[in-house]
């Protein structure tokens, strides 16, 4: 099969892992070189930026031989490849990764401390390329990673923005927002590519034409046409033999479009509209799991992917002129989310307007060709754009997309005859006061296969979300597990705990996660124990540096570290950790002898700037943490610590040293999560609820070895049937009561009573949607229990190496397999 394929791909690059190979003195020559004439500058004048840089320009001369070399084979054997189309990119770090996939960390490592300077403070200068908010994003950067390691053509596909996730700080203990700027200085690994520029027309009307044959003709006069710039990073895969790409566009103001003659025809005025071309891809939108519903947004998902499809069907072209017989053979675009659903109608518009195709031939093509992924549930995450909005700004798109409606709900009537109720379900026309067009539909109805991205939420993605189509197209909908990259996050940034099981079970686990199994058999043995204990002790030392330098606040590394790290989301709960905290902290103040393990509780989280019971949770975390951390009664038990900028590089320094990793959704609301399997990976047990990717951890590493509590999906929604009523809880509870009447006071706002009240408020008479208090009993309980197994350090050290050795499942390269055998049926490239 395609996954066995793959399998042996990437099983056989262990044994031959680069396929450059440079000497510790070729390299140091190399980044000298740079230093001279890349940055002009020289050994005795460079700082810790320069020589970031000269190093990472020694790296891109291998990088960029390896992608020439790609590309030209990709081209010879005319492959099919994916293309991946996102909205975001969450790429972090490129230096140390692509040293790793090189393997030149050590000797690059080696070749610097000779030129006196070292590589952990160089590697400190880069800034994270965030060009996107969380999983989403985060889950695309993995998938690249794993598809280069595979040898599988692929491309990346996005938008160039120029300020990415804002940069957080905190002031007070609320948010910040601040710009970011990672390509301020310069950035090494991009490429502009001006010979591929695209142009993407907006706004206009359209014409209908008769042809001599009758046949209706229509042309899109658009008001506007913007520039897309490409930029293009080189993504190496693990062992360097396949270098693929991700290309960006950037918008620009076009010089092509003639403002004068337009402007003298007159007789647009009512639909010309004018864009400041370069506001396309200024800024990423810091919303996660919200729709935007802004206009901007919808031209930047239509800029990129206009972009993407006119650089796709240029390649085709290159290879097959005007056969388009062959198109869904050779292009398979997979969306990820609806963010890039407009490419459906736009490909369509292409093939009928532009090529000429009769409209089922294009459909035929279309529909082989867009694969769709659901990553959420959330109702405000679901996207719908006013049709009033599509039809200004995409004239002929909103035509297409009611023909491909028209010609569907045909199909609807078949199956259910006269059944209005089910169409108007799954109209791709909402027919609200305000007619919507729903981009979930539509991707569904536009895709040959649609996937959910853990078993459970795939689940309910049938069941709940679309359980018509299934019935409609059954075989359509399926699951594809998530995945995270080994590489990143397990060699790279825990290099203790890799040199270990190394020693161990050798060096092939970073392409066959599955290997770490092997540790198993060592999760009693007593030596191993400690040497796996001593790890993550060093570990948490390291963060306990870097908190310190951060933060100013000292923790004591004996004590147990319990991290959540993820957006700022009700639905994931941190204010359930909250209350929980401040729960201990109570019984600690009443009964001093209270027996607890010292723990410390890290968060790291951006709120969206505009969610502002997000920003009140963020807030309020800091104020609990202000009074428990400078309290002597307690402060030598508990720690309360908020991390400012929350990102992928600050991930990788706090994953390595988690004891406890808190997933803690709502069950039915976390689609897959991918921090839980990071954290696991490294050794931490979770404490969790059965939701998402949790269900399958728990079943990986079994009951014993993580700490499962709370509701499941279906007694969340017999509870939701009930009626949920968070005030008996509170009534009954006095913990509860106690700790939320807390809030209230001004005990952790000294003179400002009410400044957590809103916290109070949403899990009280706000209905507490996420059902916080419903859980709280469970989760208290979990946490003694959690509390009694640390204490028991042999019995803990074999929880954290059975979670190392069971992740196998999760790499991301487990993912790419299952994408290329159930949809995307791609076959390994070796690129020699
Ligand atoms: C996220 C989901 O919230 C996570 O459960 C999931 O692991 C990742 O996607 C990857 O599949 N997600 C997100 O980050 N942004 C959205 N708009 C929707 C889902």
């Amino acid at each position: 099969t395609a996954k066995e394929t793959a399998r042996k791909s990437t099983k056989a690059k262990s044994a031959d892992t680069s396929s450059i190979t440079y000497s510790k003195a070729q390299i140091k020559q190399s980044i000298v070189k740079h230093l001279h004439s890349t940055l002009g500058t020289d050994e005795n004048k460079a700082n810790n930026h320069a020589w970031w840089k000269a190093t990472s320009a020694a790296m891109q001369e291998l990088v960029l031989e390896r992608l020439r070399t790609t590309q030209k084979t990709h081209y010879i054997n005319d492959t099919r490849a994916v293309h991946y189309f996102s909205a975001e990119f969450l790429m972090g770090r490129l230096l140390s990764n692509n040293m790793h996939n090189f393997n030149l960390f050590e000797t690059a490592d080696a070749a610097l401390k000779e030129l006196g300077v070292e590589l952990t403070d160089v590697l400190e200068e880069e800034p994270d390329m965030a060009l996107g908010n969380g999983g989403l994003g985060r889950l695309a950067a993995c998938f690249l990673d794993s598809l280069a390691t595979m040898d599988l053509p692929a491309i990346g596909y996005g938008i160039h923005y120029e300020h990415g996730l804002f940069r957080q700080e905190i002031k007070n203990g609320a948010q910040i927002e601040r710009p970011d700027s990672w390509r301020h200085y310069g950035n090494p690994w991009e490429i502009c590519r001006p010979e591929s520029i695209q142009e993407v027309p907006l706004f206009g009307y359209v014409e209908t034409k008769y042809g001599a044959n009758g046949r209706v003709k229509k042309e899109w006069h658009p008001g506007n046409i913007v520039k897309g710039v490409p930029w293009d990073i080189p993504i190496v895969g693990y062992g360097a033999k396949t270098v693929n790409v991700l290309r960006l566009w950037q918008s620009e103001s076009s010089d092509y479009f003639n403002w004068d003659v337009f402007n003298s025809g007159g007789y647009v005025d009512a639909q010309r509209e004018n864009i400041q071309a370069e506001t396309i891809s200024k800024v990423l939108y810091p919303n996660d799991e919200t729709r935007a519903g802004k206009e901007l947004r919808l031209i930047q998902q239509y800029f990129f992917c206009a972009c993407s499809l006119k650089d796709i069907i240029r390649r085709y072209k290159r290879a097959h002129g005007d056969d388009w017989s062959r198109f869904s053979e050779q292009v398979v675009i997979q969306l990820n989310d609806t963010h890039p659903a407009i490419a459906i109608p736009e490909l369509m518009r292409i093939l009928v307007d532009r090529v000429e195709l009769d409209w089922d031939t294009a459909w035929g093509i279309c529909t082989k060709t867009f694969a769709y992924t659901n990553h959420t549930l959330l109702p405000e995450a679901l996207e719908r754009w006013p049709v009033r909005m599509i039809e200004k700004i995409l004239p002929r798109h909103i035509e297409i997309i009611y023909e491909i409606n028209h010609r569907f709900l045909s199909l609807v009537e078949k199956k259910w005859p006269g059944n209005n109720v089910i169409k108007a379900k799954l109209s791709i026309i909402e027919e609200s006061t305000e007619k919507m067009v729903r981009m979930g539909n539509l991707s569904v109805v536009g895709s040959f296969a649609v996937n959910g991205v853990a078993e459970i939420h795939s689940k309910l993605v049938k069941e709940n979300l679309f359980p018509e189509f299934e019935a409609l197209w059954p075989g359509k909908l399926k699951n594809v597990t998530n995945g995270i990259t080994p590489r990143r996050w397990l060699k790279a940034c825990n290099p203790l705990l890799s040199e270990l099981i190394g020693k161990k079970i050798g060096n092939d686990w970073p392409s066959d996660l599955t290997r770490l199994n092997k540790l198993s058999e060592f999760a009693d043995n007593t030596t191993f124990q400690n040497q796996f204990m001593k790890v993550k002790q060093k570990n948490k030392e390291a963060l306990a540096a870097e908190i310190k330098h951060l933060t100013g606040i000292s923790v004591d590394t004996k004590a147990i570290f319990d991290i959540q790290i993820k957006r700022l989301h009700e639905y994931k709960r941190q204010h359930l950790n909250l209350i929980h905290i401040m729960a201990l902290y109570k019984r600690l103040l009443e009964d001093p002898s209270y027996d607890m393990h010292p723990r410390v509780f890290i968060f790291g989280a951006k709120a969206a700037p505009g969610y502002t019971l997000a920003k009140d949770i963020i807030f309020a975390i800091n104020k609990v943490a202000d009074k428990i951390n400078n309290d002597p009664r307690v402060n030598h038990i508990i720690k309360v610590v908020f991390l400012p900028n929350y990102r992928v590089s600050l991930a990788e320094k706090m994953i390595p040293a988690a004891d406890v990793s808190q997933q803690i959704s709502t069950a039915g609301k976390e689609a897959s999560g991918t921090g839980n399997m990071k954290l696991a990976l490294n050794g931490a047990i979770t404490i969790g609820t059965l939701d998402g990717a949790n269900i399958e951890i728990a079943e990986e590493v079994g009951d014993d070895n993580i700490f499962i509590f709370g509701m499941t999906v279906d007694e969340v929604t017999e509870l939701s049937k009930k009626g949920y009523n968070p005030f008996d809880i509170y009534y009954h509870n006095n913990e509860v009561k106690a700790v939320l009447d807390w809030l209230d006071t001004d005990y952790f706002t000294p003179g400002q009573p009410g400044a957590l009240s809103s916290l109070k408020n949403s899990m009280l008479s706000g209905g507490d949607p996420y059902m916080c208090l419903a859980d709280y009993e469970s989760y208290s309980e979990a946490n003694r229990a959690l509390n009694i197994a640390y204490r028991d350090k042999s019995r803990w050290a074999k929880m954290a190496i059975l979670n190392t050795a069971k992740m196998g499942k999760f790499t991301s390269d487990r993912s790419i397999a299952d994408y290329v055998e159930r949809i995307w049926k791609l076959t390994p490239c070796t690129v020699e």
